[in-house]
């Protein structure tokens, strides 16, 4: 089976790098965005998301002349879908008095049909988004099918979720093993042969269900184990104690690895697809629930902290935000805690400028970010680390003294040496410790 021209619907943080790494591997591909101005971009060589080492491979991939964009579907061998499937903001489920985020499929739905007119006999449809179990067959099976072809027999359908991780997407595309789910076992096969173009890891072939399942429980196993260990942050604060050092010790036995805590859990993947199965099956999914829940509460925790550190009374209390991506050294701002935590400050009454180096000019409502640390920094009582970038925890006590009045800090990240800062004179706070 071969296929010489692929169609990649989405040109997101997976989209893009995956029609990078096809055209660099010779395949024709057309990438394809309901956004103009994310196609006009890409047209004119400018990547538009920040992943490194991306902008340089796509340099090296549009030099092949393989790869062009567009704002619709052309016909072509595969078909790729990478839009996102985030949930609905304001239109929870409730079950049995159990209230649920429910997925928001209307991208995967407007993608296949965008699909439908060009689909022709021995294509391959492949759906990669983050999706709930059975997505592949009670969704995207009925609206191809609108083609008149028969899925399964007529074209191949197959499920390969995206696995990679943010910052290192451009090696893990390649080297991690890529799971293929095909509602039949051709239609895994011809995944397989598919995406044997680039990927080096294990391919395994299995059916589309199962396959949705992997990807769901994979976010959703880290969710709880991230859960976990911010209920240990806060025992550890109760108790008196360091829970960093407590984790430490406890990683040392051979059967144990507890997670770091931290401000929340962000990002498009690991703080929605939970939702996934607790929407799926509300009634059995109890510790599903209780973890989003515990991480969700953790931005709740973090103003506790700062109210520990300033006085119960925020009100005109100037804070500086320092990260509002929702990890270290991604420019991705989705679902970020950094951002929850701001917006829980200012509705304190504090006032909090915010510095994100990834997207100094991030425009994000209700939140004041300034474009340099120096803006953040010069006139705040009590400096607010949210995310671990490398730049920082390069930051030292006498870089940042003489930058600020500040000497107060909340490090929720655990990146800076507490002893270090207090030398130098500043009230250092950090998550999980009250000593
Ligand atoms: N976090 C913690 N403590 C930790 C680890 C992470 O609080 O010890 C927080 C991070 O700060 C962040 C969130 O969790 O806010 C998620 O970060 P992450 O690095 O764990 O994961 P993502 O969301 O960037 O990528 C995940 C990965 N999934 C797994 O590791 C199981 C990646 O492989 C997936 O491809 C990706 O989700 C996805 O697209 O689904």
């Amino acid at each position: 089976m071969t296929f010489n021209k692929i169609c990649i619907l989405g040109l997101g943080y997976i989209g893009l790098p995956t029609a990078t790494m096809f055209a660099s591997h010779g395949e024709d591909v057309l990438g394809v965005d309901i956004n103009p101005q994310v196609v006009e971009s890409l047209q004119k060589g400018k990547v538009h998301i920040h992943e490194p080492g991306l902008a340089e491979a796509f340099d090296r991939a549009l030099a092949t002349r393989k790869l062009s964009f567009a704002t619709q579907p052309a016909p072509a061998d595969a078909f790729i879908i990478a839009v996102p499937t985030p949930f609905y903001e304001d239109n929870l489920g409730e079950l049995g008095g159990i209230k649920f985020k429910k997925a928001d499929m209307r991208a995967v739905t407007s993608a296949a049909q965008a699909i439908v007119p060009h689909l022709q006999p021995g294509n391959l449809v492949v759906l990669e988004s983050t999706s709930p179990p059975r997505t592949t067959v009670e969704l995207l099976v009925p609206i191809l099918e609108k083609s008149g072809l028969k899925a399964g027999v007529d074209f191949y359908l197959a499920y390969s979720p995206e696995r990679v991780l943010p910052g290192q997407i451009l090696r893990e595309l390649v080297e991690n093993a890529r799971v293929i789910g095909g509602i039949s076992p051709e239609s895994a096969q011809a995944g397989h042969a598919l995406y044997a173009t680039f990927v080096k890891g294990q391919i395994i072939e299995t059916d589309a269900t199962t396959a949705e399942m992997v990807k769901v429980m994979e976010n959703t196993y880290r969710d709880v184990n991230i859960a976990i260990a911010n209920e240990f942050a806060r025992l550890s604060d109760r108790f008196g104690i360091d829970v960093w050092e407590a984790i430490q010790i406890a990683n040392l036995h051979p059967r144990v690895k507890i997670l770091n805590p931290g401000p929340g859990v962000g990002g498009h993947c690991i703080s929605v697809d939970p939702w996934f199965l607790v929407e799926a099956a509300p009634d059995i999914t109890p510790l599903i629930l209780n973890a989003r829940q515990v991480n969700d509460g953790q931005p709740h925790y973090v103003l506790d902290l700062v109210r520990r550190a300033l006085g119960n009374d925020l009100q005109g209390r100037r804070v500086a935000a320092l990260g509002l991506a929702y990890k270290p050294d991604v420019d991705d701002l989705r679902e970020s805690p950094a951002v929850e935590v701001v917006h829980l400050l200012q509705g304190a009454g504090a006032v909090v400028k915010a510095f994100e180096p990834f997207k100094p000019e991030a425009g994000i409502a209700g939140v004041q970010a300034v474009p340099t640390l120096e803006a953040a920094l010069e006139d705040a009582e009590l400096i607010l680390l949210l995310v671990s970038h490398g730049q920082f925890k390069m930051l030292t006590p006498i870089q940042v003294q003489s930058l600020t009045p500040a000497r107060i800090l909340v490090d929720t990240v655990n990146s800076w040496q507490g002893k270090d800062w207090a030398a130098a004179g500043f009230a250092y706070h950090r998550l999980g410790v009250r000593k």
